[in-house]
């Protein structure tokens, strides 16, 4: 065949060299001197060849510690121990041999049902591939659960372990999904000090025989985010805390797992149930029976999304689902909040990883991508917006990682009280805030591949759709805004006190640095301001603390981050690029609530803007 276009393509190219010959009447060229011509013409024309002799390279994934300066200096500065940088660089090393390609299988062969077995019995199976079930193996014999809760770096604990997560991420084919929800469980059945010890040496082994995973089945079908309203899924009393579970759940990821932890209401001896907060409580419920059966569930079919495709996520119907009761009567989802702050750090953890490899990647494609006669790397249009890309990388990795230092200081009882209402504060404005990053870093980060970063087999597509969901699962900007205010609501305000504090604190090593002075200026006068709106904002129309809660939450992520950023500046071995960064990450609006608000933005009057702007024609 490709003998054939050859021919054609050369007979077309003499057809044509023929007419331009007679045109310029150079008639006394023979044939096969046109011939001659001809076949050194193909070259050019791409007549030999039907692609062409030039490829673009590739950008090549490399060990992802040894590329990640900040990483190495981070745990070089808070958790210098020759173990663990051993460990993170073999891990890298297996990231790129072995793990890459089982995340990439994981995308190219997702899940299925299989309702039916040949013989026609109701068998509900999720079939997932060879891949998948490989990284559940290595997810335990790394020990990428375990390590969280084996306490061998006392309060860096969560530091090493995230640290080994945040490279895994993005290469493990959301395998980070049903991690996130195990260590979840795993925490909730900890502080909820229920006895059920050996689910929990389950979910926190390294033995791949022993190791299980949990789901996290909260959202029905009235709805995600409104959980106490929304649950409608009822628990029957069988024998103590042994239940039996009717309902169906609308959103449940990672369906394969081995157990999971749901919400119920209990009924009484007329059927009736509790509504709202009060009436839920949390279950603990195996998904197979030991004969292999299921356990009272049914799978009414797979969600077909628009990433996270390598992920089972169902529609189940629980229909007298054996399940235990783990939290006390009524207090369902302050329990389950426990999972919910374990699986927003991993959301964190799993935002800034995929920041981080799509610079790596864009970084290194610039370094072989030549445009314009010279390499993307020698374009300073190009590397400014890499250098955007590797600031908002930079400061939302701090971020992180300070709040998984924070849970490991909790973990391990050396928390202050300040930390605590930090931890309190921080988890779900870092989860809110990277969350955003994520999806703008990404995609702009395709942008920098050209068309390439729109096909599918180049694999970078995935990363947008992946990154999507970020800000969307694990409660939506939104809802963790709010989240935000109940986190200040509820301490009375000492979670403001605290950040307040901290920042200060860390300013103070830098005010003697000339270089950081205008940025440490600057945040300062944010922290200020921030100070003087929520003094002033609690005497305000009702409703205004709900409309600035968003940007409250924008203003707390940017401070602190330069507060971080500022701080790493100061380290005795930062670099001149540590400074840079936090200068540039200052230029920016770090308190965006004082400058919206200067315009009026969380006025009545502006309400009814809104409303007008948004509806406009359409009859209300
Ligand atoms: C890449 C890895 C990422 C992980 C992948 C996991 C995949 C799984 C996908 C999913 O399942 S996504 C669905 C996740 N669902 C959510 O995130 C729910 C979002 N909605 C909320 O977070 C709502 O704010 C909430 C359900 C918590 C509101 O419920 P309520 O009942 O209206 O809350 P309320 O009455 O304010 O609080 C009840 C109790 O919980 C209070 O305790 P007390 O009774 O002791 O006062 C609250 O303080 C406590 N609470 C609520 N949120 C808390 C919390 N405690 C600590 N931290 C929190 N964040």
């Amino acid at each position: 065949m490709a003998v054939q276009v050859c021919c054609r393509g050369n007979r077309w190219a003499l057809h044509m060299l023929s007419r331009s010959v007679s045109h310029s009447s150079v008639s006394s060229k023979t044939v096969s001197e046109l011939e001659e011509h001809t076949h050194s013409l193909s070259h050019t024309l791409f007549s030999r060849s039907a692609i062409g002799p030039f490829f673009q390279e590739k950008p090549l994934l490399t060990n992802p510690f040894t590329q990640d300066s900040l990483l190495r200096a981070y745990l070089k500065r808070h958790l210098p121990v020759q173990e663990v940088e051993r460990d993170l660089l073999r891990f890298g090393e297996r990231i790129v041999s072995e793990i890459d390609v089982l995340g990439r299988q994981c995308e190219l062969n997702p899940p299925r049902l299989q309702r039916y077995d040949a013989w026609g019995r109701r068998v509900d199976h999720i079939i997932t591939c060879d891949a998948w079930t490989h990284l559940k193996r290595i997810s335990a014999h790394e020990g990428l659960v375990a390590a969280g809760y084996e306490r061998t770096y006392g309060e860096y604990n969560r530091v090493y372990q995230m640290s080994k997560m945040y490279l895994f991420a993005p290469s493990a084919g959301l395998y980070t999904c049903p991690l996130a929800m195990t260590d979840g469980a795993a925490k909730v059945i900890q502080s909820s000090g229920m006895l059920v010890k050996e689910v929990f040496e389950r979910l926190t082994s390294r033995d791949e025989k022993k190791f299980w995973t949990s789901g996290q089945w909260m959202t029905e079908r009235r709805g995600g985010s409104d959980v106490s309203s929304g649950t409608e899924t009822v628990a029957r009393q069988q024998q103590g805390r042994f239940f039996k579970l009717y309902g169906f759940k609308w959103f449940t990821s990672a369906t394969d797992a081995d157990m999971t932890l749901t919400l119920a209401r209990i009924t009484d001896a007329h059927g009736h149930a509790t509504p709202g907060s009060s009436g839920l409580s949390l279950f603990l419920a195996e998904v197979w029976d030991s004969d292999g059966s299921s356990n009272g569930v049914e799978v009414q079919r797979l969600k077909d999304k628009l990433g996270t495709r390598q992920v089972p996520t169902a529609e189940l119907l629980l229909d007298g689902m054996k399940a235990q009761l783990i939290s006390e009567e009524g207090r369902g989802v302050a329990s389950i909040a426990n999972m919910l702050t374990i699986t927003r750090v991993y959301n964190t953890v799993c935002a800034v990883a995929a920041m981080r490899r799509m610079c790596q990647l864009c970084r290194e494609y610039s370094c072989k991508r030549s445009a314009f006669g010279k390499l993307l790397k020698d374009h300073p249009l190009h590397v400014q917006t890499l250098s955007r890309l590797e600031m908002e990388t930079r400061a939302a990795f701090l971020l992180t990682m300070e709040v998984c230092r924070l849970l490991g200081r909790e973990e391990n009882r050396s928390a202050s009280e300040r930390d605590t209402h930090l931890l309190r504060l921080l988890t779900p404005v870092a989860k809110l805030y990277t969350g955003k990053q994520a999806v703008c870093v990404v995609s702009e980060g395709l942008e920098s591949f050209g068309g390439q970063g729109y096909i599918e087999d180049t694999g970078l597509p995935s990363m947008l759709r992946d990154a999507q969901v970020l800000s969307i699962w694990e409660g939506t900007t939104n809802v963790l805004s709010l989240d935000v205010l109940r986190s200040i609501a509820k301490s009375s305000g000492l979670v403001l006190q605290a950040f307040y504090a901290d920042v200060k604190e860390r300013l103070v090593l830098a005010e003697s640095c000339p270089a950081l002075r205008q940025a440490v200026l600057s945040l300062r006068s944010s922290l200020s301001d921030l100070m003087s709106f929520s003094q002033t904002v609690t005497c305000r129309p009702a409703g205004c603390l709900e409309l600035a809660a968003r940007d409250l939450s924008y203003s707390l992520a940017r401070i602190y981050m330069g507060a971080l950023l500022v701080d790493h500046a100061t380290w005795e071995n930062a670099t001149h690029t540590d400074i840079y960064t936090a200068q540039r990450w200052c230029d920016q609006d770090l308190c965006p609530v004082v400058t919206r608000d200067a315009t009026g933005c969380y006025d009545p009057q502006t309400v009814i803007m809104d409303t007008e702007l948004v509806y406009d024609g359409l009859k209300l």
